[in-house]
């Protein structure tokens, strides 16, 4: 059984359409409190965020294509804070977005937690982009294509975004799903240790095998594990509400077993769910199967027996 703190993160900043800022209430009626209940975990919502209060005086970025650099700013200085008060050894928190520009502010929070406490903070990114662009390299202006690059200390965010409290170490970050890499962004990423795996990886090897093999590392250096889910590292065909879709996501197969080798790990300390647009959905099926995977990570499995690996 855990105790988990649910916290609303509707940013809505981090690109030109709009609708994430709806996320953190689909998720709610999808029935994600009343689905980590049932499976026998203390849960508390938290409710909603708000940004930081503006300032009268914000800079001006030389690159004239970045949208809403100041609100985005705002909502990662409440963000970071916010993500190190709820931190908590014994509370797992959910971040509910939000565009994924929250994981700015969701994991530069937890890592400055982690490092409080003496451990390391691994992030584990599931997501069709790597999102590692800085406030200069973004073609698209889009600050949601930025959140790795700024949590992982890259250049070019100081005096523009809020200094970040805590670091990733690119060595300790994996991510799985990628199929969409703007040509600035890869040639700076393939330059550091993030343990990328792309969608023909993937296709060839599997998902699982990546995933435990990170797995091991986190355990063996005994550190904390945050998961950032994006929406559109699934399949549009079964995750429509997702502004930027990309084809050739994850199945929905591929997806329950990465969250239920993560739960049978028992390393994950903190989550983000980020991208959901309810406006572009149909019925609330994405909203639902996001609820159905953070089941799946909570415990919810096929049978009580385990399954057998071999
Ligand atoms: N790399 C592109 C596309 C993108 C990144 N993240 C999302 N889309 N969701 C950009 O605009 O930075
Ligand atoms: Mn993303
Ligand atoms: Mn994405």
């Amino acid at each position: 059984m855990r105790s988990i703190t649910l916290l609303g993160a509707p940013v809505d900043s981090g690109k030109a359409r709009q609708g994430c800022l709806m996320g953190p209430d689909a998720l709610r009626v999808a029935g994600l409190e009343r689905a980590l209940r049932d499976l026998g975990h203390k849960v508390h919502d938290h409710g909603n965020l708000a940004p930081s209060p503006k300032t009268s005086e914000h800079a001006i970025h030389p690159n004239s294509l970045l949208k809403n650099l100041e609100d985005c700013a705002n909502w990662v200085a409440a963000l970071q804070d916010a993500a190190f008060e709820i931190c908590d050894d014994t509370r797992t928190p959910i971040f509910m977005g939000g565009d994924h520009l929250m994981s700015a502010g969701t994991v530069s929070g937890v890592a400055n937690y982690a490092q409080a406490l003496g451990q390391e903070q691994f992030v584990l990114w599931l997501d069709a982009h790597t999102d590692f662009h800085t406030l200069s390299s973004t073609d698209s202006g889009n600050l949601h294509g930025t959140p790795v690059a700024f949590f992982t200390g890259q250049d070019g965010f100081k005096g523009y975004f809020p200094t970040p409290k805590g670091l990733v170490k690119p060595e300790n970050i994996c991510m799985l799903g990628i199929r969409s890499v703007d040509a600035s962004e890869n040639a700076n990423i393939t330059e550091t240790a993030i343990d990328v795996h792309d969608m023909r990886a993937i296709d060839e090897g599997g998902i699982a095998t990546p995933l435990r093999n990170f797995l091991s590392r986190v355990r063996a250096a005994n550190g904390r594990l945050h998961l950032s889910f994006d929406v559109d590292f699934l399949d549009p065909s079964i995750a429509p509400a997702v502004g930027t879709t990309v084809p050739g996501g994850a199945t929905f197969r591929e997806a329950h077993l990465v969250m239920e080798i993560l739960h049978d790990s028992d390393l994950v300390t903190s989550m983000d769910i980020a991208e959901l647009n309810p406006f572009l959905d149909e019925r609330g099926r994405t909203a639902k199967l996001i609820v159905d995977l953070i089941a799946s990570l909570f415990g919810k499995r096929v049978m009580d027996r385990p399954t057998r690996s071999f």
